[in-house]
């Protein structure tokens, strides 16, 4: 088995609630390990490189304003199947519809807004958790 790096994002709705200790603690909690935390407003050009597989995508811009729209929290976790394992702790895409027990089930609901504010993003596989890290982690 080996060891993975997962990019852990707690998005602008996340941090504005004051909810980013609870959401780091549980994937702490866990058991897996921070190696990189970092908080920024991320620029334009930075989500527009995060996000390129959306472009087009009927959701992009809005997903584009709310991300820029304040502080949001970066942080790299490492363990075995991390990648795996935050997905399914983060829960559902949809708010609403995510599992109970999971970060966006219990934090998270449809705001009647054009994008869904789902409090996280994690890296999906082992090339886009190491593309990512190399966007948000430039150093
Ligand atoms: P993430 O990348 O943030 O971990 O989430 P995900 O894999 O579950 O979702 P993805 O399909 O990659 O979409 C990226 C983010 O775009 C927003 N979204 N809004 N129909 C909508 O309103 C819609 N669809 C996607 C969400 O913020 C989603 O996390
Ligand atoms: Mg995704």
């Amino acid at each position: 088995m080996t060891t993975e790096r997962t990019l852990v994002l707690v998005k602008p709705d996340g941090v504005s609630r004051g909810l980013t200790g609870a959401i780091l603690a549980r994937v702490e909690a866990k058991g897996y390990r921070i190696a990189a935390l970092a908080q920024l407003t991320p620029s334009r050009d930075l989500l527009a490189k995060h996000y390129a597989e959306h472009e087009g995508k009927p959701f992009y811009e809005p997903l584009l304003e709310f991300m820029e729209s304040g502080p949001v929290v970066a942080a790299v976790f490492e363990g075995e199947r991390v990648i795996e394992g935050f997905r399914s702790l983060a829960g559902a895409t949809d708010p609403t519809a995510a599992a109970p027990g999971t970060i966006r089930g219990d934090f998270g609901r449809d705001w009647g807004l054009k994008v869904q504010q789902n409090l996280v993003h994690g890296s999906d596989s082992v090339e886009s958790a190491e593309r990512e890290i190399g966007i948000w982690f430039p150093a």
